[in-house]
């Protein structure tokens, strides 16, 4: 839709006033096309969510706004996504706060390892103090990030040869790692030989042996069918990562108020409807997965903690974080650095 009749909606939808609701469209066609973009399979619960949001903003707002949901990197890369939303080119964005961080770096800091020991606190974190602190900085980048975050899940370590149970069996060891510093940073800390690698190219870096395994949680090693490469899962839980929505400023203000709040309290909603199924899958997906031939080890976390602590790498990423976001974070995980 061209810049001049979107100008006219959104002056004709603010002169209607909030208590008129939107109304319907003659021509039959919606008025806000949007494009919402991500990595994850399109069975992943973020994606059945998404998708299920997508309908209810069409029927709340009468046809107004159509959000196509893109999955799978269909639009490119984790960086060409990026690009793009921060163009407008793609309006919404869902994507973990550690690979956004190569734009906001303070998004990053949920990952920082060992952080997080259960759910109950990452949620004080990430719905609180916290989040409100990381939303401020994606603002300063104009983008919109929303109040919930998706759950991506606890990470876990996998391997193609013989499992993780000690950080020994991580030297040398190649573990593909989201482009993300933090990431490469908390690998090589463990002693490991992280490699860096788009999501879109990991099942396939898995089968060349570019990589000898890789670190990510159990709802996505299921729907995007890791898997079948890589058969051993070991329990180091070693950080937890969260997917934000982020909107393009412009675009998303260029929605009618009424028809914004609509966008944002669904795909909200939708959020904190993928948290409840991801925290079920995470139980549920251990049979499945076993059936397929996946063999879980529990680890003792302790030793791994323990690496880290005698590197840099906690006193090196609260000096990039900053004393603040530091702060904010040790207030719910307890002292780490
Ligand atoms: O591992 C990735 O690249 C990430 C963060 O996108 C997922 O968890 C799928």
């Amino acid at each position: 839709m061209n810049t001049n009749r979107r100008k006219l909606m959104i002056t004709a939808a603010s002169a209607a006033g909030a208590c008129i609701a939107l109304p319907s469209l003659a021509w039959g066609q919606a008025q806000f096309k949007m494009k919402c973009a991500n990595i994850m399979p399109a069975d992943h619960p973020l994606n059945v969510r998404l998708t299920e949001a997508s309908a209810r903003i069409k029927e709340q707002t009468n046809g107004q706004v159509d959000i196509a949901v893109f999955p799978f990197s269909q639009l490119g890369t984790d960086a060409d996504m990026l690009s793009q939303v921060r163009a407008g080119a793609i309006d919404i964005f869902v994507q973990s706060g550690l690979i956004l961080g190569s734009l906001v770096p303070v998004a990053a800091i949920n990952g920082i390892g060992f952080a997080f020991s259960d759910y109950s606190k990452v949620w004080q974190a990430m719905d609180g103090p916290l989040g409100n602190h990381i939303r401020a900085a994606f603002l300063k980048s104009n983008l919109i990030a929303f109040d919930k975050m998706w759950d991506n899940g606890f990470r876990q370590a996998l391997s193609t040869g013989k499992p993780i149970r000690t950080p020994d069996d991580l030297k040398a060891f190649k573990i593909r790692v989201p482009p993300s510093p933090l990431w490469t940073s908390l690998f090589k800390s463990l002693g490991a030989a992280p490699v860096s690698i788009p999501w879109a190219e990991t099942y396939s870096a898995l089968q060349t042996r570019m990589a000898d395994g890789i670190e990510n949680a159990l709802a996505t090693i299921y729907f995007s069918k890791m898997y079948e490469i890589s058969k051993h899962v070991s329990y180091t839980n070693h950080m937890w990562d969260g997917f934000w929505t982020v909107a393009n400023r412009k675009s998303l203000e260029s929605l009618p108020a009424s028809a914004r709040e609509i966008v944002v309290r669904e795909i909200n909603d939708a959020a904190v409807k993928e948290r409840a199924d991801v925290e079920k899958l995470n139980g549920a997906l251990v049979t499945q997965l076993a059936q397929k031939g996946v063999q879980f080890t529990q680890v003792d976390r302790a030793p791994f903690q323990e690496k880290l602590r005698q590197s840099s790498f906690y006193t090196e990423w609260k000096r990039r974080m900053g004393d603040e976001a530091w702060s904010l974070l040790e207030a719910t995980t307890g002292k780490l650095a």
